[in-house]
């Protein structure tokens, strides 16, 4: 079965369509949301801003949205970013507290400040100034999610070269005074897999050329209050180049942002290198320093081209929707 979405994968590569919603993991009523938008708005930031929308309401995975990836003290916090490839404007959103439309947030941004990252507390702030709701991002589930954790002494946890040790104990930590250098570059222990770890990234294309991508995420479970991920960074969570195309990118993304795989992907596609080919050779260029690394992009060229590629998860999904994927195909992609 797998083998035939992927076959079919290839012949969606071969068929290049404009207008088109493509995004990460198997959420077409994302895929749909953004793409009734566009067809009724004529505008990729519009659908991009509905499409993960979305996927926040649905709490799609339990990694988008409120509800998901409790962070040490059990409170969930989002991150968020549009992008907009006419004219390189970029609006996004980190560890944002006590709302749940991060990408609505993260579109503000854009839209109404100079501004391109607004983080924490004051991003709340700025949220309510421009009449979102503040509200509990809490539910049973993320509350019963941490109450687990701590019982398994807060495992797994972020922390490296504090005492008591992280991988028996909770916190509060202090730093050691001697640095132990950590076992090289593993991820391994840190539990970070394909079910407890997905973002939606999203990109949309009109049938004039203009690309908008888009994320948006609860990140990492347990994550260092204040941690905030590739998601809203511009080049790593996603990148957007009405000369070139759009990419997005999910997993890991305290590794990912190290490199900007999505910047990499579009700058490799502008020099003539295809969508799939570009992924690859980004989650390369990671494995050589991460070799248990996991994360996977989508990219889509300017012409409506479609590759993904993905490493350390055993699939990755993606959904498709144009005129002549209607309604939405989902693909699956092998991992290396
Ligand atoms: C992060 N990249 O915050 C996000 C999480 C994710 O697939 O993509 N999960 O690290």
């Amino acid at each position: 079965m797998l083998c035939c979405i992927y076959i079919f994968s290839v012949i969606v590569m071969s068929h290049a369509q404009l207008p088109i919603v493509v995004n990460t993991w198997p959420w077409p009523q994302a895929t749909e949301a953004a793409w009734d938008k566009l067809i009724s708005s004529s505008s990729v930031l519009d659908a991009v801003e509905t499409g993960c929308t979305q996927c926040e309401i649905d709490q799609c995975g339990g990694s988008v949205g409120f509800g998901g990836s409790p962070d040490e003290n059990g409170e969930t916090t989002l991150d968020a970013m549009i992008m907009d490839g006419g004219n390189m404007n970029i609006g996004a959103v980190g560890c944002v507290r006590g709302i749940k439309n991060a990408i609505g947030v993260a579109r503000r941004v854009l839209e109404n400040t100079e501004h391109t990252l607004l983080v924490g507390n004051l991003a709340k702030d700025f949220a309510v100034e421009m009449g979102f709701k503040e509200e509990s991002l809490s539910t049973n589930h993320s509350q019963q999610m941490y109450n687990d954790w701590r019982k398994s002494n807060c495992q797994p946890n972020y922390r490296s070269n504090v005492t008591p040790n992280p991988k028996t104990s909770c916190g509060p930590y202090k730093p050691m005074r001697s640095h132990v250098q950590a076992e090289q570059n593993s991820r391994a222990n840190l539990n970070i897999n394909q079910s407890n770890h997905d973002t939606v990234g999203m990109i949309s294309i009109d049938e004039n050329g203009h690309v908008a991508a888009g994320t948006s995420t609860n990140g990492l479970n347990h994550k260092v209050p204040g941690r905030v991920g590739d998601s809203p960074i511009p080049g790593a969570g996603c990148y957007a180049d009405n000369t070139v195309g759009g990419a997005v990118a999910t997993g890991d993304g305290d590794v990912m942002m190290r490199f900007l795989p999505s910047f990499q992907v579009i700058e490799s596609m502008r020099h003539g290198v295809s969508p799939t080919q570009a992924i690859e050779d980004a989650l390369n260029r990671i494995l050589k320093y991460y070799p248990t690394f996991n994360g996977a992009l989508v990219a889509v060229s300017k012409d409506g081209y479609v590759g993904a590629a993905c490493t350390g998860f055993s699939s990755f999904h993606y959904c498709v929707r144009s005129h002549s994927h209607q309604p939405t195909a989902v693909f699956s992609v092998k991992c290396k």
